[in-house]
C-alpha cells in the first residue's frame, strides 16, 4: 500500500530538483498565507461578490492585468535562469532536460499567458470608455473568457510542480510532441492549458468585434473612432480567424496522444508537416494579434503628448487592416528551410516583405504627428519614443529573415532570437507598458510616480540593447537557438556574458516598476481631474476611476478626438451639449457561473491529462449543468437609480 502511494507520488509530483522543491515550498506557503489573510480579514465574501462574480469590464480588465504581471514575473524568472545557464561556457546550472522545459514554458507563458492577457486587460479597461459605452456587448461572456484564460494558465503552470513541464518547444512540433517522444504528462498539460485559455481568447475576439460595431456612442462613425479602438478591431478580426485553427490543431494533437490517432505521425499515415503548417497558420497571425493593439496605443500616446491630431488617420486605419489580412499569407516563412518548392518560397518571401510597407507608413505617421508638436516627456511618451528605434531595427532584421536564401543562414540561430525579442519586447511589451502607464490614472484614480518610472524605463531599455544586440552576432557566429551550453573553444563567451548582464538589467527594470507601483500606492497622488494628460478621447471626459456605469449620460461624439474638440469649444464659451437629464441606468447582474464553469473545465482538463475519467466526466457534466442553468436564468439585471448616479457623479467630481 505504502509502496504504491510512494510510486504514485513520485510520478505525480516533480522530484529530484532543488529548484522545484524550492518552488513547491514557496507556492505552498503563498497559498497558506493567502487563505489565512483572506480568512483573518473576513474577505472571502468580498472576494466573491466584488471580483469573482463581477461582470464589470473594468474589474475584469484589472484582473487580467494582475494575472499578466504575475506571469511576466514567472516568464522573466525563466528567462534569467536560461541566461544564467548561458552566461559562461560549460555551465552546469541547468541540465539540458531542464533547459528544454524552461525555454518551452518561457515561450508559452510570455506569449499566451503574459502578452495576451495584458492585451485583453487593456481592451477591457479602455475600449468601452473610448467608444462611450457602458459595458462590452456580452458582459457574461467576458467574465467567462477571463476565467477560462485563468484556469488554462493555472493548468499550464501547475505542470511545473505536478507531472513535469512540457519540453517540446513553445509550438510543440511533432513527432517530438507525440506520445513516443514525449511520454510524460507535460505535453498534455500544454494541450489542455492552451486549449482552455484559447477558447476564452476566441470569445474575447468575438465580444470586442460586436462591442465596437454595435455599442459606439451616437455620432461616432467608424472613421471617427480612436486609433486604439481600430487596432482592437483589427486584432479581434485576426483572432476570430486564427484561433479556431489553433483549437483544431491542438485537438488533433490531443487525439494523437490520448487516443492513438495518427494525424501527425508518418508511420501511421499522418504527416508532421501538416501540423507545422497548421500551427504557423495560427502562430504567425498570433504575433500580429499582440502587436496591432500596441500600434493603437502608440498612436493615442503620440497624439496626446504632441498635442496634435494623429497624422494620416486614414492611412493608419488602412495599414492596420492590411497587416491583419496579410498576416494570414506569410506563415510558411517559418520553415523556408524544410524543402518546399521554390515558387512557394518566393510567394511567402514576397508576402512577408509586403508587410513592411504598411508598418513603415505607421512609423512615418507617428513621426509626422510629433513634427512641430508641443511634446512633453512623461513616462507613456518615453516608452513610445523608446519603441520607435527598437521596432525599426526589429523590423529591418525581420525583412532580412524574409529573404529566403539568407534565412538558410539565420534559421534557428540566435539571430532569430534577437529579432523576435526585439519586436516582442520592444514592440509588444513596451507598447503594453506604455498603455498601462497612460491609462493607469483612469483605471485606479491616482498617478504613478514619474521618477521611478523613468528609472524603470532606462534600465529596461538599456538592458534590452545590452541583452539582445550581441545575440545578432552570436547568431551569425553560428550559435543555434535552444543551445543549453557551449565550450570555451567557440569564442562566444564575451557576447554571451554581455547578453546575460543585459537580461538582469531588464530584471532590475521590472523591480523598479513593482517599486514604482508600491510607492505610488503608499504616497497616493489622487487624480481629481479625470484628465491628467490633457487627453483627446472620451475616456478622459469622465471622472477617475470610472464609476461602474461609466457615463452618467451617453456622450455625443461627432468628431475624431471628441473630448479635445469639446474642451476647445468650452474654452471658447460655446455650449453645444444641452444638459441631459440623468435617467436610471440598466446594468447586467453579477454571476458565479463563469467562474464555476471554468473550474469545471479545469477539473475536466486535469482528469484527461492524467487519464482519470472518474474526474474528467463529472467535470464535463458540471460544464453542461452550468450551461443549462445559465440558459434558464432570465432576469439577471438591475437598475441604478438616477439619484444614486447624481450622487456618485457629484462625489467623484468633487462638487459635493
Ligand atoms: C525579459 C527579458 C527576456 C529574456 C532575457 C529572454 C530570454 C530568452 C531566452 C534565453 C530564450 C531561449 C533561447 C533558446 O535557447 O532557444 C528565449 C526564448 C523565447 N522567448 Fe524570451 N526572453 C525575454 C522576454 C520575452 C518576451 C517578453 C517574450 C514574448 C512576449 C519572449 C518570448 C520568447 C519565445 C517565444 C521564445 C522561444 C521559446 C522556444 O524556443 O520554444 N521572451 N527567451
Ligand atoms: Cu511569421
Amino acid at each position: 500500500m505504502l509502496e504504491s502511494i510512494k510510486k504514485f507520488a513520485s510520478e505525480f509530483f516533480v522530484t529530484g530538483d532543488p529548484l522545484i522543491y524550492g518552488a513547491m515550498v514557496s507556492i505552498g506557503f503563498t497559498m497558506i498565507a493567502l487563505v489565512a489573510t483572506l480568512t483573518y480579514f473576513k474577505k472571502w465574501g468580498w472576494l466573491w461578490r466584488e471580483w469573482i462574480t463581477t461582470v464589470d469590464h473594468k474589474r475584469i480588465g484589472i484582473m487580467y492585468v494582475i494575472a499578466a504581471l504575475l506571469m511576466l514575473f514567472r516568464g522573466g524568472v525563466d528567462a534569467l535562469l536560461m541566461r544564467t545557464q548561458l552566461a559562461l561556457p560549460n555551465m552546469e546550472f541547468l541540465t539540458p532536460e531542464h533547459y528544454n522545459q524552461i525555454f518551452t514554458t518561457h515561450g508559452v507563458i510570455m506569449i499566451l499567458f503574459m502578452a495576451m492577457p495584458l492585451m485583453f486587460g487593456l481592451f477591457n479597461l479602455v475600449v468601452p470608455l473610448q467608444i462611450g459605452a457602458r459595458d462590452v456587448a456580452f458582459p457574461f461572456l467576458n467574465s467567462l473568457s477571463f476565467w477560462l484564460f485563468l484556469m488554462g494558465a493555472m493548468l499550464f503552470n501547475l505542470s511545473f510542480v505536478i507531472g513535469g513541464s512540457p519540453d517540446a518547444g513553445w509550438l510543440a512540433y511533432p513527432p517530438l510532441s507525440e506520445k513516443v517522444f514525449s511520454p510524460s504528462v507535460g505535453q498534455d498539460f500544454y494541450n489542455w492549458g492552451i486549449q482552455i485559455s484559447g477558447i476564452g481568447s476566441l470569445m474575447t475576439g468575438i465580444n470586442f468585434i460586436v462591442t465596437i460595431l454595435k455599442m459606439r456612442a451616437p455620432g461616432m462613425k467608424l472613421m471617427k473612432m480612436p486609433m486604439f479602438v481600430w487596432s482592437v478591431l483589427a486584432s479581434s478580426v485576426t483572432i476570430i480567424f486564427a484561433f479556431p485553427i489553433l483549437t483544431v490543431t491542438l485537438a488533433l494533437l490531443m487525439l494523437d496522444r490520448t487516443f492513438g490517432a495518427h494525424f501527425f505521425t508518418l508511420d501511421g499515415g499522418g504527416n508532421p508537416m501538416m501540423y507545422i503548417n497548421l500551427i504557423w497558420m495560427w502562430g504567425h497571425p498570433e504575433v500580429y494579434i499582440v502587436i496591432l493593439p500596441a500600434f493603437g496605443i502608440f498612436s493615442e500616446i503620440v497624439s496626446t503628448f504632441s498635442k496634435k491630431k494623429l497624422f494620416g488617420y486614414k492611412s493608419m486605419v488602412f495599414a492596420l487592416m492590411t497587416i491583419s489580412i496579410t498576416s494570414f499569407f506569410t506563415w510558411a516563412h517559418h520553415f523556408f528551410t524544410m524543402g518546399t518548392d521554390a515558387n512557394v518560397i518566393a510567394f511567402f518571401a514576397v508576402t512577408t516583405m509586403i508587410i513592411a510597407i504598411p508598418t513603415g507608413v505607421k512609423v512615418f505617421n507617428w513621426l509626422f504627428t510629433m513634427f512641430r508638436g508641443r511634446i512633453t516627456f512623461q513616462t507613456p511618451m518615453l516608452w513610445t519614443l523608446g519603441f520607435i528605434p527598437c521596432f525599426v531595427v526589429g523590423g529591418l532584421t525581420g525583412v532580412m529573415l524574409s529573404v529566403a536564401p539568407a534565412d538558410f543562414q539565420f534559421h534557428n540561430s540566435y539571430f532569430l532570437i534577437a529579432h523576435f525579442h526585439q519586436v516582442l519586447i520592444g514592440g509588444v511589451a513596451f507598447g503594453f507598458f506604455a498603455g498601462l502607464y497612460y491609462w493607469w490614472p483612469k483605471v485606479f484614480g491616482f498617478t504613478l510616480n514619474e521618477k521611478l518610472g523613468k528609472w524603470a524605463f532606462w534600465t529596461w531599455n538599456i538592458g534590452f540593447y545590452v541583452c539582445f544586440m550581441p545575440q545578432y552576432f552570436l547568431g551569425l557566429d553560428g550559435m543555434t537557438r535552444r543551445t543549453s551550453t557551449f565550450g570555451w573553444d567557440k569564442g562566444w563567451y564575451e557576447l554571451n556574458l554581455t547578453s546575460t548582464i543585459g537580461g538582469f538589467m531588464m530584471g532590475l527594470g521590472f523591480i523598479f516598476q513593482v517599486w514604482q507601483i508600491a510607492h505610488s500606492v503608499r504616497f497616493m497622488q489622487k487624480d481629481t481631474t479625470g484628465d491628467p494628460w490633457n487627453g483627446r478621447t472620451l475616456e478622459w471626459s469622465i471622472p477617475s476611476p470610472a464609476p461602474e456605469y461609466n457615463f452618467a449620460v451617453i456622450p455625443q461624439a461627432d468628431e475624431q478626438d471628441a473630448w479635445w474638440e469639446e474642451k476647445k469649444r468650452r474654452a471658447e464659451g460655446i455650449v453645444t451639449v444641452t444638459e441631459q437629464p440623468i435617467e436610471p441606468i440598466h446594468m447586467p447582474g453579477k454571476s458565479g457561473i463563469p467562474f464555476i464553469k471554468s473550474v469545471c473545465w479545469f477539473v475536466t482538463g486535469f482528469g484527461f491529462i492524467w487519464g482519470w475519467y472518474w474526474m474528467a466526466i463529472p467535470g464535463l457534466i458540471g460544464i453542461a449543468a452550468c450551461m443549462l442553468i445559465h440558459s434558464f436564468t432570465y432576469d439577471n439585471e438591475y437598475y441604478i437609480p438616477a439619484e444614486t448616479v447624481k450622487h456618485t457623479e457629484a462625489t467623484l467630481r468633487g462638487t459635493m
